[in-house]
C-alpha cells in the first residue's frame, strides 16, 4: 500500500509538473518582453533601442541568428511593418535590425509610408514587403537581430513580418518553426491565412509587441478609420489606467 501511495503521489506530481511546464512554455512564447530584455538577448548595450531615435521603447519581440559571411556577400531579406498606431503617431512604434558587428538601424516606424490597409484583420496599416540589402564588409561571423517594439506605452500594437533571408539557416521559415534561430517575446510562424502572403514559400516570421494582436473593426473610410483608432486608443488607455490604479 505504501508503494502504491508513493506511486500515486509521484503520478500526481508528474501531472502537475507537466501542467506547469505547459503553462510556462505558453506564456514564455506569447508575451512581449522589455526593451532591456531584447537588448540583453541581442547583445546590445543597454539603451541602444531607445537610442535609435524613436522615443522610449517599452516592450517588444525579436529573433536572431549567427552566420558566417564573406567580404562582398550581400545580405538580403524581406520585411513588412504592421501597426495599429496612427500613421504617423507620437507613440512611434518601430521595427529594427541589429547586425553585429556593423550596427543597428530602424527599418520602419509610424512615419513610414503605409500604402496598404486591411490585408490582415489584426492590423490597420502595413508598409507592404520591402527588401533589405547590405553588403558585408569583411569575412567573419555576423549576428543578425530583427525586432519590433512599442514606444511610449504598451497599449496599441505593432508587428513585423520577415521572410526570404538569403544567408544563414532557415531564412525562409519553411520548416514551420524557428529552427536555426533564437527568439524572445512574441515570435510565431504565420502562413498566408494570416491575410498577408509570405514572399517565399508558405511560411514567414511574425514578431509582435503583444500577446495576441487585437482584431480591429474595418471601417468604410480613412477618416472613420482614424477616428476609430483614436477613440479605441483613448478607451484602452483609460481602461489600462483604471487597472493600474486598482
Ligand atoms: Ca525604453
Ligand atoms: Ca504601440
Ligand atoms: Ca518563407
Amino acid at each position: 500500500m505504501a508503494n502504491l501511495g508513493v506511486s500515486f503521489m509521484s503520478f500526481k506530481v508528474a501531472i502537475a509538473t507537466l501542467s506547469l511546464i505547459g503553462l510556462a512554455a505558453t506564456s514564455a512564447t506569447a508575451q512581449a518582453v522589455s526593451d532591456t530584455d531584447i537588448e540583453s538577448f541581442l547583445g546590445l548595450t543597454s539603451g541602444t533601442i531607445d537610442g535609435l531615435g524613436n522615443g522610449d521603447a517599452t516592450e517588444g519581440s525579436a529573433i536572431k541568428q549567427t552566420f558566417s559571411g564573406t567580404t562582398g556577400q550581400t545580405l538580403t531579406f524581406d520585411w513588412n511593418f504592421l501597426t495599429n498606431e496612427s500613421t504617423p503617431s507620437s507613440f512611434n512604434d518601430f521595427a529594427f535590425i541589429s547586425l553585429f558587428p556593423d550596427g543597428n538601424s530602424t527599418l520602419a516606424d509610424t512615419n513610414s509610408r503605409f500604402p496598404l490597409l486591411g490585408n490582415n484583420v489584426s492590423f490597420n496599416s502595413e508598409t507592404g514587403f520591402n527588401a533589405f540589402s547590405f553588403i558585408l564588409p569583411a569575412d567573419g561571423d555576423y549576428t543578425l537581430g530583427l525586432g519590433v517594439v512599442d514606444v511610449g506605452d504598451t497599449v496599441v500594437d505593432s508587428a513585423l513580418l520577415v521572410d526570404n533571408l538569403n544567408l544563414g539557416t532557415n531564412g525562409s521559415f519553411e520548416t514551420g518553426e524557428f529552427s536555426g534561430w533564437e527568439t524572445v517575446g512574441n515570435a510565431t510562424i504565420a502562413d498566408s491565412s494570416f491575410g498577408i502572403d509570405p514572399t517565399d514559400g508558405n511560411s514567414q516570421a511574425l514578431l509582435a509587441t503583444a500577446a495576441v494582436p487585437e482584431p480591429t473593426t474595418i471601417l468604410g473610410s480613412a477618416l472613420l478609420l482614424g477616428a476609430g483608432a483614436f477613440l479605441k486608443r483613448r478607451a484602452r488607455r483609460s481602461q489600462k489606467a483604471a487597472t493600474q490604479e486598482a
